[in-house]
């Protein structure tokens, strides 16, 4: 019976070592120490046949048997489940980082280019009084031209407070505090009570540009819009077209229209030389000049990302996101 215990604890040793996964150290487990069938649990139900001699000779060495085969069952485990925790082969874990929102990106492309061409980035508040968002840019109180901004008022309404329809408001705060010449653009948030469509929201962004100096023309304002697009299109087959429009605080006045495939031409924003009445009140002396333009924000990114409709912006879709940065990646 000796050797049957030494052949035993051998073969018992080799095979688990051997054991390459979890499910083979289990079986050995079974194999040796299973409470029914086990070899080692086999032999130590023989040990009450024995003499007392016998019992005196292999009951050490049986009992040995089975503590060494339990303990490297018990270390080999171990290692397993360890392996289990470090598999430096498994694929990482995915996890949500979020990302910038579509519309941040294109701002900031926006602000890149302009400042590319000597635009200085500015801001202006989003709460507003008449006369940033009116008055100062010749749409005087009784002007039917207010009506073309379906404005939300702060309550109370005598206090003249509003939510900015344009940021056009801003030239007039910039204006204020400093002299020409300069060149700037303020791209925010503005505002407007209307009804929604694929191209219209009641919240969204503006770019504005003011450029002010000595004998500005329209040369000047279309070679600078166009420049804009063509770096901000860049590599897009694009079409625009500029037509005669009317805005109070300029003279002449356009609108410039980009064509969005599938919708049709897309009017992508307004602009022209700035009106007197506007140098007059901000106090500027005669013979300045100026132009300035205001491009819808999310319309361009419309043309640019191919989002066919503005409302996406909004609605927080993870899915929409997702196609823009706020993808999953790996930790
Ligand atoms: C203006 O707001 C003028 N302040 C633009 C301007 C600035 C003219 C400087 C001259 C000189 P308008 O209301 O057309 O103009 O709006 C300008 C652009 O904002 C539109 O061409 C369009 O691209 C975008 N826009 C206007 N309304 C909405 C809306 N409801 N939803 C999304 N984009 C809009």
């Amino acid at each position: 019976m000796k050797e049957e215990v030494e052949a035993l604890l051998k073969e018992a040793e080799e095979r688990i070592l051997a054991a390459q996964t979890a499910e083979e150290l289990s079986q050995a487990r079974i194999f040796y120490l299973g409470r029914k069938e086990g070899k080692i649990t086999e032999l130590m139900k023989r040990l009450p046949g024995l003499s007392v001699d016998q019992k005196r000779d292999v009951g050490p060495i049986l009992q040995q048997l089975r503590v060494t085969v339990e303990s490297l069952l018990s270390i080999q485990e171990k290692n397993f489940a360890k392996d289990e925790l470090l598999d430096l082969t498994g694929r990482g874990k995915t996890v949500p980082t979020g990302g910038e929102h579509l519309l941040t990106t294109t701002i900031r492309e926006i602000e890149r280019i302009f400042e590319g061409f000597g635009f200085l980035s500015v801001a202006g508040p989003e709460i507003e009084t008449e006369r940033y968002n009116f008055d100062a840019l010749n749409i005087p109180a009784d002007h039917p031209a207010r009506e073309m901004w379906d404005t939300l008022f702060v309550a109370p309404r005598e206090e003249g407070r509003l939510m900015r329809t344009q940021t056009s408001a801003v030239q007039i705060r910039y204006m204020e505090k400093n002299e020409p010449p300069f060149q700037i653009i303020s791209v925010g948030r503005v505002f407007r009570h209307e009804a929604t469509d694929f191209s219209h929201e009641i919240n969204f962004h503006q770019a504005e540009g003011l450029l002010v100096g000595e004998k500005v023309s329209m040369a000047n304002l279309l070679y600078t819009l166009d420049a804009f697009f063509k770096r901000f299109f860049s590599g897009q087959k694009i079409k625009t077209r500029f037509r005669p429009s009317y805005f109070p605080f300029v003279e002449p006045g356009i609108e410039v229209d980009v064509y969005l495939p599938g919708k049709g031409w897309l009017e992508m924003g307004g602009a022209g030389l700035v009106h007197p009445k506007v140098f007059q009140a901000v106090k500027y002396p005669k013979g300045i000049s100026g132009f300035a333009f205001g491009l819808g924000v999310e319309r361009l990114a419309m043309v640019k990302y191919g989002v066919p409709d503005i409302r996406f912006f909004y609605q927080n879709d993870m899915k929409f996101l997702q196609q823009f940065g706020g993808e999953m990646r790996l930790k």
